[in-house]
């Protein structure tokens, strides 16, 4: 084989379809880790509220990944425990190789459960619908024929309780949402949210002055890509 052929044969393997080489099995996962499947204790919390979820109901689309799409995908309760494998989205044959440049949309985030603090019990079942998308995310995803690779969506749920938009090491805070409980009956409805000011929370120049709209924007920030890889994010898609 002339050194030219090589070269050209490699160039065209760039792109993994192209290969001509056995077929793989891709796995989409997602996850939410230990903060959904567990809750985020009193001592994760920088304010010294417990949270657990009872539900936190992810519907994911257009998941573009090898080349494919993948639309249609049920919503899925991450609550549910999995010892840290998360839960399968979809599985599909495609051809061995690296991909990169993936991307996906999470369109509602469904989330009820409850804070505790010295005896305080506050309940909270909100409807998140702010579809984003996550694209151009940091991660590889390798198949080969002898071992299936799987693409995994991580859903950072402490992410809904940063006291910031913008800072780089936000601190995890659930007062806020507690003291939103205006008429003490222990459930923070969404009315009472969008009642409520953000407080000392730190929105950077994003125009939100109130706890509901400050909410849906952090639940914008919940996508992730196999742990901690992240990805560009585009609001309101
Ligand atoms: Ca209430």
């Amino acid at each position: 084989m002339t050194k030219s052929s090589l070269l050209l044969m490699s160039s065209l393997c760039v792109l993994p379809a192209a290969c001509g080489g056995d077929d793989g099995t891709l796995v989409v996962t997602i996850y939410g880790e230990e903060f959904v499947e567990e809750g985020i204790s009193a001592d994760e919390m920088d304010d010294g509220w417990a949270v657990s979820f009872d539900s936190f109901v992810v519907t994911v689309d257009r998941v573009e990944i090898a080349g494919m799409t993948i639309s249609g995908v049920d919503p899925v309760d991450i609550s549910t425990p999995t010892n840290g494998s998360g839960q399968q989205l979809s599985q599909q044959d495609v051809a061995a190789g690296e991909y990169t440049d993936t991307s996906y949309t999470i369109s509602r985030v469904e989330v009820a459960g409850k804070a505790t603090k010295d005896g305080v019990e506050k309940t909270f079942a909100w409807d998140l619908a702010a579809p984003t998308r996550y694209l151009n995310c940091e991660t590889t995803t390798v198949v080969e024929a002898s071992a299936p690779g799987t693409f995994q969506i991580t859903v950072h749920a402490d992410h809904l309780f940063y006291d910031s938009i913008v800072a780089e090491e936000p601190q995890l805070f659930f007062q806020a949402f507690a003291d939103a409980d205006s008429d003490a009956d222990g459930s923070i409805t969404w009315e009472e949210l969008s009642a409520q000011g953000i407080g000392a929370y730190d929105p950077g120049n994003a125009d939100i002055d109130n706890l509901a709209d400050w909410v849906i924007a952090l639940s914008q920030t919940l996508g992730h890509v196999d742990g901690e890889g992240h990805c560009d994010v585009e609001g309101q898609v």
